[in-house]
């Protein structure tokens, strides 16, 4: 078979394991896409807006490990730069794929639709420069293959975005054809010193705590460590809390659990717990404003021990070139076991107090929507969060072993959740896909269920109508956090259409919210959004306290120099 520079592409894309990548179509990515289509292993899935179609790779990469997106240059090439910072932030490789004028355009005084009118073709690449981890432009078909391979070779090294823009001249053009997949797919070995110098320091911390305790932190996914992180839980027989951006990192029904640490509005009991540990082993641990509850909760200091993708730290310690899987099956050797924390945890900890249900008729509240969304939940189901109240709510689920809980929180960029949802239903076929998403949060990327439609997922999307945006709210309030109301329930039946087999129902009680879940259930061609009529102020307490301190950090002023 004869190469071109964009099946040699698709070929990688197959290789590295995607089975799907996403589009949007524009003249200077067509010779692209077809090239792309020849390859029967990789199928095209199609967006309404680049924007989306960034989210839906990246929600795609958090159920398949990787993911790619492809657009037009400039005008889908900039509106895509919001989702792959996100992707940036959340560690999570996907590949942006640009098309790009025609290399005879290049150094001539030719001005090109889609441009600012000026002869500078070259901005699109400086700015991807910016927001991946390598940013290569094709234009010729000599050095396409060993581009393509460096990007997508750095992407899933460094689990962050990469960027391949291609001249829509190029695509077509012969090049070789594809070596070995294993040259992308290796990781960089930690050097062999330096993880014995890492491991033994670490080793030599936690053996002079007494009362040491594991946080789980969101990068432990990137750094594919969590069999190992157990593996380590397992060895040390200490608690295990988990911080909010890496709910179900860790099994919620292991007997080590420790509920979420998040400082004011941890889990019961998850806080003390931490806070009285001696020894603080964090693995891929992220602090930021947000995480820390306005810097309220931030853990430093002689008692931390960091454990993260590519460096461990401790006081008087600093080794970097290690991975993290290394490093915690060496740990795993080396230490004993010391329940001490474990124990007074087991001390602490009252059974939770089962959730009353509410009568069928009476107006439905938030806690009632949540225990009703408790009850769904299994070993297949993955929850996804939008930013606002959602994150808090998700919180208190309980996941039963096997489900996974996926959140933006480091990005937080609203209007992630619809299209991540349906790209992760794409990546995670035979999972029961579960959204919670905001009425604020929604307006902006809607459309995107129109592909849920189109492609038959039978995601089940609640979403909330508090009637605003609550989490700005309980921040800082003003006439800028009202929004005018939908007819959420009813969109679904816009884009239905003639042929979509989409559900849209409301539910203004206990009774109404359970009928449509039964509902739900039994639309297996499609998804079902069930609009949740909650009164404005029927937020969850944690949102209230950690607004409060968010808003004071916001609120700090100036410091004299
Ligand atoms: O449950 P609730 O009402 O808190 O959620 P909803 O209705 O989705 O409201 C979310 C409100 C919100 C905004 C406006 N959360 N964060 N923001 C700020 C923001 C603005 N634009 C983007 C792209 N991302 C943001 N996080
Ligand atoms: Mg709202």
């Amino acid at each position: 078979m004869t190469y071109t520079v964009g099946s040699y592409l698709a070929a990688r894309l197959a290789q590295i394991g995607l089975k799907h990548h996403f589009a949007v179509a524009g003249d200077f990515n067509l010779a692209l896409l077809d090239q792309l289509l020849t390859n029967e292993e990789t199928e095209q899935v199609y967006c309404c807006n680049e924007l989306n179609c960034g989210y839906a790779a990246e929600g795609y990469a958090r159920a398949n490990g990787a993911a790619a997106a492809v657009v037009t240059f400039s005008v889908g090439g900039l509106s895509i730069i919001n989702a792959i910072a996100g992707a940036n932030a959340e560690n999570l490789p996907v590949i942006l794929i640009s098309g790009a004028p025609n290399t005879n355009d290049r150094a001539t005084d030719h001005l090109l639709h889609h441009t600012m009118a000026t002869s500078d073709l070259s901005y699109q690449l400086d700015i991807a420069a910016r927001i991946t981890c390598c940013a290569v432009a094709i234009t010729s078909p000599d050095k396409a293959p060993s581009q393509i391979d460096r990007a997508i070779r750095a992407a899933l090294r460094e689990s962050k975005p990469a960027y391949i823009e291609i001249a829509c001249n190029i695509a077509g053009a012969p090049c070789a054809a594809p070596g070995p997949v294993s040259s992308l797919l290796a990781q960089a070995p930690s050097d062999a010193d330096t993880l014995e110098a890492a491991v033994s320091a670490a080793a030599d911390f936690i053996k002079a705590r007494k009362k040491p305790l594991i946080l789980i932190g969101s990068k432990l996914r990137a750094a594919k460590a969590e069999p190992a992180a157990q593996a380590l839980a397992q060895a040390l027989g200490c608690p295990v809390a988990v911080m909010a951006a890496a709910k179900s990192f860790f099994p919620e029904t292991h007997p080590q659990f420790a509920g979420i640490y998040w400082g004011e509005v941890s889990s019961p009991t998850t806080r003390e717990i931490v806070d009285w540990s001696d020894g603080l082993i964090c693995i891929g641990t992220l602090f930021n404003d947000y995480s820390t509850v306005g810097w309220t909760s931030n853990p430093a200091g002689a008692n931390v021990l960091t454990l993260d993708i590519d460096h461990v730290s401790l006081a008087g310690h600093d080794f970097s070139g290690v991975r993290l899987a290394e490093v915690l099956d060496g740990l795993a050797t080396r230490v004993e076991a010391n329940p001490t924390a474990l124990n007074e945890l087991h001390r602490l900890r009252a059974a939770p107090a089962a959730v009353p249900e509410a009568p069928p008729e009476a107006k439905l509240s938030r806690t009632e929507m949540m225990r009703q969304i408790q009850g769904l939940l299994t070993g297949d189901s993955t929850v996804l969060v939008e930013t606002g109240d959602s994150w808090f709510n998700g919180m208190n689920l309980a996941l039963p072993e096997g489900a996974r809980f996926e959140i933006e929180m480091q990005w937080g960029s609203i209007g992630w959740a619809v299209p991540a949802t349906f790209g992760y239903a794409v990546g995670a076929p035979g999972r029961q896909v579960i959204a919670m998403i905001g009425d604020g949060s929604f307006q902006l990327t809607a459309q995107e269920v129109a592909q849920m439609i189109r492609r038959k997922l039978p995601i089940l999307i609640f979403l909330i109508n508090n009637r605003g945006y609550t989490i700005e709210v309980e921040i800082h309030d003003g006439p800028y956090n009202n929004i005018k109301n939908w007819d959420y329930a009813g969109l679904i039946n816009v884009f239905n259409a003639e042929d979509g087999e989409g559900l849209g129902l409301r539910a203004g009680t206990g009774g109404e919210l359970a009928e449509a879940i039964t509902r739900a259930r039994g639309n297996a061609n499609g998804p079902t959004l069930i609009e949740c009529a909650l009164d404005r102020d029927d937020c969850s307490p944690n949102l209230i306290s950690w607004g409060r301190r968010v808003a004071t950090a916001n609120a700090r002023p100036p410091q004299p120099k």
